[in-house]
This record gives structure tokens, sequence and C-alpha cells, in this order.
């Protein structure tokens, strides 16, 4: 089906559901997990930086790397997918963003309160107490960097990400799951799918009726679910939806 089509389904649909994945910042230049070259854990090994068990045994490594990426997020602004996403939020008013990105380029780009399944790199915490702690001044980033300690409790602060066996925030997976299950319409992109709960979303919205839209330049997990596969990256396909 073509972009057109798709254009129409959203002009007719009363609630949206987006659901995003790395792909999505891939164009403003913040790189995804699992492409095969430029892929976070293609260079780095995910076992000594996103478990709760790496914080523990190296926290200044972990630390550092979060550190490095956030000034990278910094850096970078959102891109004409991220603008799209805001404007079908603006022509659809019950429109839901959910995304696994721990990034802010969603909120740059003008969505209203996205949720977070896997938290933010802009929310740190005591890995103790769970205290939310301040964002440290920018400084020098690229290396190992202790933590700062909290101000409550003096344990490490700790990132406001979820790490591989942790539970996603409870509050956020529910208002997720009731958004997909009460939808007419639900985009899944630049996702691959793998990681779970995050990508029971869609399969949530299909069972519910939802059309589901997948727009990825590649094949992904979430293939057999989808309904419409747009083969492409996010900011070539989305704008066209929204003209
Ligand atoms: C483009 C593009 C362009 C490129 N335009 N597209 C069931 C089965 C098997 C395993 C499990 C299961 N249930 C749970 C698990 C274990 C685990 C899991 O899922 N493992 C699998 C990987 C095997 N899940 C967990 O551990 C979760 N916790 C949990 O289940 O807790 C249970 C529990 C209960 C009670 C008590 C305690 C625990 C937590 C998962 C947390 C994931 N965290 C990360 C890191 C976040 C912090 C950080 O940023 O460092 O989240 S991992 C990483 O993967 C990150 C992402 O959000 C997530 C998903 O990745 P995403 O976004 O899909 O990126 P990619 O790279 O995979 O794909 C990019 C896509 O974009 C590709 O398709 C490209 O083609 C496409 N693309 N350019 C559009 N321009």
């Amino acid at each position: 089906m073509p972009e057109r089509d798709v254009a129409e389904l959203l002009r007719d649909a009363k609630r949206v559901v987006v659901f995003t994945g790395a792909g999505m910042s891939a164009e403003s230049g913040v790189p995804t997990f699992r492409d095969a070259l430029t892929g976070l854990w293609s260079r780095f090994d995910p076992k000594s930086l996103a478990t709760p068990e790496a914080f523990a045994a190296d926290p200044a490594l972990v630390w550092g790397w979060y550190e490095w990426r956030r000034a990278e997020v910094e850096r970078v602004r959102p891109n004409p997918g991220h603008e799209a996403v805001a404007a079908i939020e603006a022509h659809v008013a019950d429109t839901v963003v959910i995304t696994q990105n721990v990034d802010d380029l969603h909120e740059r780009a003008g969505s209203r309160g996205p949720i977070h399944l896997h938290g933010s790199l802009f929310s740190p915490r005591c890995s103790s107490c769970g205290k939310p702690a301040g964002l440290p001044a920018p400084g020098e980033v690229g290396g190992r960097m202790e933590p700062p300690a909290c101000a409550h409790c003096g344990a490490p602060v700790r990132p406001g990400v979820v790490w591989f066996g942790e539970q996603l925030p409870t509050s956020a997976l529910s208002a997720a799951t009731e958004a997909a299950f009460g939808c007419d319409l639900l985009f899944t992109v630049g996702t691959s799918g793998v990681v779970y709960p995050a990508a029971e979303i869609p399969y949530v919205a299909a069972r519910s009726g939802a059309v589901v839209v997948q727009v990825n330049p590649e094949a992904t997990a979430l293939d057999a679910v989808s309904d419409i596969n747009l083969r492409g990256t996010a900011a070539e396909v989305l704008p066209d939806l929204v003209d």
C-alpha cells in the first residue's frame, strides 16, 4: 500500500500511537544499537555497560559512557521525522507517542509528553535510595568518570535508563499498553522489535483491531505484525504522510 493510502488512513484515524526506536533518531546522528556497522552494540559490549551488574562492578566506566552519549545527544537536533510525528499529534488530538529512546528529540521537535519506556539520559537518580539527582554541569566527557554522590544518602548516582534485566517503569508501561489497546492506527518506526516487553506494544494494538504500519528501511521482527510496511527512513517517509 503506497504512502498516499497510509496518509488517508491517518486522516480518518481517531486514536493514533507512534511507537519509536533508535532508527527514529538515526538521521539526527544518534547511533542505533544493532545496525551492523554503526550500532552501539557492534562497538560496545552491552553486558559491560547496560546492566545493573556492570554499574555495580565499574560505576565510572558506565557513568562516563552515558555522559558521553548525553553530550552527543545534546549536540544534535530533531530530524524531519521527529517533526512529522509532532505534526501527527497536531492533526489527531488523541495521539500518543511511545518511545524506547533515551534521547529528548521528540520533546525538542514539539511532541507532548512522549512515554519513555526505557527511561532517559536526562533523569539520573540515586542507585540506592532512588531519589532524582541533578544533571552534572557540562564538562570533559569521553572516558571513565566517577558518578556524583547522591545528595540524600551518598550512594553513587546512576543513569535514569532501563538496563537489561530491569523492570520498565510501571506507570510508563501501563500507559503505553493502554494507549496501544485503544488505538485504531499504530506506527512502529525505526525499531528492530527484539527487546521485550516494549516489542509487545504493536501486538497489543493489532490484537485490539488497529492497523499497524511499519516505517523501516529493513525487514524486522515486527514485519509479522505489520499490515503495511513502508520501506524507507523515518525522515523520508513520515513527512510525506502529513504534507
Ligand atoms: C531506521 C533508520 C532510519 C535504522 N529510519 N529506521 C522475551 C523474550 C526474550 C528476551 C526477553 C523477553 N522478555 C524480556 C527479555 C529480556 C530482555 C530482552 O528483551 N532481551 C532481548 C534483546 C533478547 N529484556 C529486558 O531485560 C527488559 N527488562 C525485563 O524484561 O525485565 C523483566 C523483569 C521483571 C521483573 C523484575 C525485573 C525484571 C529491559 C530491556 C531494556 C532495554 N534497554 C536498552 C538500553 C537502554 C539504555 C541505553 O540507551 O543504553 O534499550 S537495550 C536497547 O534496545 C535500548 C533500545 O531502546 C532497545 C531497542 O532497540 P531499538 O530501538 O529497536 O534499536 P535497534 O538498533 O535494535 O533497531 C534500530 C532499527 O532502526 C533497525 O530496525 C533499523 O533497520 C532501523 N533504522 N535507520 C528508520 N533512518
